[in-house]
């Protein structure tokens, strides 16, 4: 796609419908547009097959839109969330769609601003911001938000969230003991209550098996891409990866399956030919920490920008959303539930304690994935994350891994000290 060109289409009478800031939100879009073609469409060599993932940000505001207030009119849930613990399989079995909210964008802040404190993470204001500005078609077009305790800015922003959507929450253990299991098992069977409340029928067997499948196939077919962008070279950059892992929040799943599947088969093709966008001697980076919602691109553009490459997101938009599977051997309701729980269960978020599967997690992505060395990213004021990022340092020094710590938000204004920062890592790396 030519970058000149590019645009994000609009669509305002859908817009007014949805009860939008049309006037606000269209300069949003040409931002967002401008900023995609700089960052994106900008790059040398990009597999053909990532023109279905341009199309998919050209229709952002639009096309994947329109099917989900099609859904809504045919009864289906349409439901908003914001964590990866909310289990997909579920909404999916019920014929509706699942949309993530997370906001990544510095637009909408200043919205949040208005009502919550400015000393909360940025992703939680960037989402509320973006309802309370009316400038996110998605949070206009969802049936209901559904929230989690896993954090404390996310909990208690959800009662105040509640007044502009409904916003139901789900209670997130912050252990993994058997009791607490069993908690999460209850509040499981208290989601499906509820969308099948939206649905108006009870989830059958077969189609919670179905969406198990659907599901098992999305998560097997990111895995795929995962392993093949490890390869050394590599023959994608890791921009485009995280675009995949974001777009995986807000396509529908067997299309976006099959897309992802017909571009790791470009993918093989480019290794055979040896056909790579790494730069001869360019370090080859693992991102490990909070999750970079759309359209945050601001560290992959920092450290590609500085001519390496990002081989690996341990991150919940990244391999914590699909490193694990369910089994699809039949069973009962009670023994999917279950299975379904204790799969959730295996999410490394640093909201749990003790959480030693993470440490691990992050060592052995780091060894799969060829990198030399490891970035740990949190956002500023969440404090699992940076209070976590001591461990994984500690882990990287015991077993000599090259690292560094970043802890930003979405603004600009540190982009220069970052800099230069990632491009001494960089020359380290390179040592
Ligand atoms: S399972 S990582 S998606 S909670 S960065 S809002 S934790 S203050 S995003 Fe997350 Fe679920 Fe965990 Fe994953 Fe709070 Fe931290 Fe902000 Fe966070």
């Amino acid at each position: 796609m030519n970058s000149e060109k590019f645009e994000i289409k609009a669509y305002p009478e859908m817009w007014e419908t949805l009860g939008m800031d049309v006037e606000r939100f269209d300069k949003m879009r040409l931002m967002l547009g401008d900023m995609y073609a700089q960052s994106y469409l900008s790059q040398k060599n990009r597999p053909d097959c990532m023109g279905y993932f341009d199309n998919m940000i050209a229709e952002i505001h639009g096309g994947r839109v329109q099917e989900l207030l099609d859904a809504r009119q045919k009864g289906k849930p349409v439901i908003g969330t914001f964590c990866v613990y909310i289990p997909e399989e579920i909404v999916l079995a019920a014929g509706g769609i699942c949309v993530g909210l997370c906001g990544g964008s510095q637009g909408s802040i200043p919205d949040a601003e208005t009502i919550l404190p400015r000393n909360i993470c940025p992703m939680v204001k960037s989402a509320f911001g973006f309802k309370v500005g009316k400038v996110c078609p998605y949070f206009q077009a969802v049936d209901f938000v559904y929230g989690e305790t896993t954090c404390d800015a996310k909990k208690k922003t959800w009662e105040i969230l509640d007044k502009l959507v409904p916003t139901h929450v789900m209670e997130i253990p912050q252990t993994k003991r058997p009791a607490a299991v069993d908690m999460w098992l209850s509040e499981v069977k208290d989601f499906r209550d509820k969308v099948e409340s939206i649905a108006g029928s009870e989830i059958t067997l077969e189609n919670l098996q179905e969406a198990v499948k659907v599901m098992n196939n999305k998560r097997k077919v990111l895995q795929r891409l995962n392993t093949l962008r490890h390869t050394d070279p590599t023959p994608v950059s890791g921009k485009d990866v995280l675009l995949i892992e974001q777009i995986a929040f807000y396509d529908e799943p067997v299309r976006f399956a099959a897309k992802v599947n017909e571009l790791c088969a470009e993918l093989e093709q480019r290794i055979d030919e040896g056909v790579t966008v790494q730069k001869r001697g360019a370090a080859r980076v693992m991102v490990a920490g909070v999750p970079m919602a759309l359209p945050n691109w601001k560290l992959h553009n920092l450290v590609e920008g500085a001519g390496a490459v990002i081989v690996n997101e341990e991150s919940c938009i990244g391999t914590r959303y699909y490193k694990d599977l369910m089994t699809e051997d039949g069973g009962d309701m009670e023994s999917i539930l279950r299975e379904l729980t204790s799969r959730y269960m295996k999410i490394d978020c640093s909201c749990f304690t003790p959480n030693d599967e993470r440490i691990d997690q992050v060592l052995q992505e780091y060894e799969e994935s060829g990198a030399q060395g490891i970035i740990h990213y949190s956002l500023q004021f969440c404090h699992t994350y940076n209070i976590e990022e001591i461990r994984i340092r500690e882990a990287c020094k015991k077993e000599g891994i090259p690292y560094m710590f970043i802890e930003s938000d979405y603004s600009p204004e540190d982009v220069g000290q970052l800099e230069t920062r990632v491009e001494a890592f960089l020359e380290q790396i390179a040592e």
